[in-house]
């Protein structure tokens, strides 16, 4: 029989003390725990800005609870997983946003983002109200704040020997694999290539295989998947200087008092700016370790590329949906 020494209750008793005063004090009384879904692995700079950084600062009222490489949900599915209030959070694209709300599909065109600068100042500004608003009420997706994940380029399979790419016209016939969403595979197209759509976590087995001939991730990324084992080229197109959004749910939002809000909220700003600088020094300074893997890497003809890539644009069904005016307010913020 069981014997409740009085030391062993106290014991007990002192342990569970221990334990629920090493809980956050939570302004409600109940925890509160922020799950955050992403295609990205735990390493890439994004990820480690919202663990190392968004964290802590919430830690006081939340637990975040994070779920790399598609684990928790499947890429592209994040968006409507935190609208129907199974998921708090995810590193959304404007390319998932645009198959809900079209006019999204402007912030993942070709060469219309200059540099991780320009994203920001894009975001912050009156041009980013409605679209952040239409985001809340239409979908009950707040966008804290804007990621930097990297200028894309064409990183391809064939060495340069085999394949030289310096116009949109040396892409003709090439598989290029692009994420799955309608704004992704215009802009394969728009890049002169046959894009397939692929998940994220099937790309390096897709490149080994030579299932496709190619994908178009930033460098940081190349290095943190690999690609460069099985590739062997890198033309730095810099097609789209790509971002991702902190993207929140609106529930656990409105749920939150004044100052969990405002915690949030800087804690957003604080993870995305930290993450920015850290994919800008591994973008920066990549490039020769990538060499170094035997993949080479160059500029190919940048005004061919850009000419193409934005005329395909014009008169798109995607343009159609653009706020009038916002484009060239996108350009006005511009260098
Ligand atoms: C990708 O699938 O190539 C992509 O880079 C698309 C981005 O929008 C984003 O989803 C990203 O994957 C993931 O965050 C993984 O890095």
């Amino acid at each position: 029989m069981l014997k409740f020494t009085r030391r062993a209750v106290l014991a007990s008793v002192a342990a569970i003390g221990l334990a629920t005063s090493a809980m956050p004090a939570f302004a409600d009384g109940h925890a509160k725990t922020f799950t955050m879904a992403t295609s990205g692995s735990e390493t890439d700079a994004r990820s480690e800005a919202l663990a190392k950084v968004f964290a802590p600062m919430v830690s006081g009222f939340a637990e975040y609870k994070p779920g790399y490489n598609g684990t928790l949900f499947a890429q592209g599915t994040e968006l409507e997983a935190i609208s129907g209030g199974n998921l708090t959070m995810s590193i959304a694209s404007a390319q998932e946003l645009a198959q809900f709300l079209p006019e999204f599909s402007i912030f993942a065109t070709g060469y219309v983002h200059q540099d991780a600068a320009h994203q920001v100042r894009v975001f912050n500004a009156p041009l980013m109200d409605a679209f952040k608003k239409k985001a809340e009420d239409e979908l009950g997706v707040k966008l804290l704040s804007v990621m930097y994940l990297g200028r894309r380029h064409v990183n391809l399979r064939q060495t340069r020997a085999e394949k030289d790419v310096q116009t949109p016209a040396d892409l003709a016939g090439v598989n290029l694999r692009m994420p799955g969403t309608d704004a992704w595979q215009f802009l394969g197209k728009a890049l002169g290539a046959s894009p397939t759509p692929l998940a994220f976590s099937e790309v390096y087995t897709a490149l080994s295989s030579g299932a496709i001939d190619g994908q178009d991730n930033p460098l940081p990324t190349v290095v943190d998947k690999k690609f460069y084992e099985v590739t062997k080229q890198i033309a730095l197109t810099s097609h789209l200087v790509d971002l991702n959004y902190i993207a929140f749910s609106k529930k656990t939002w409105d749920s939150l008092d004044a100052n969990q809000q405002l915690t949030v909220q800087r804690a957003a700003d604080a993870a995305a700016s930290w993450g920015r600088l850290k994919q800008l020094d591994k973008e920066n300074n990549l490039a020769d370790f990538i060499r170094s893997k035997g993949v080479e890497i160059y500029t190919p003809n940048l005004e061919a590329f850009r000419k193409h890539v934005q005329a395909q644009y014009v008169g798109s069904e995607a343009a159609a949906s653009w706020p009038e005016g916002v484009l060239e307010q996108i350009n006005a913020l511009g260098n």
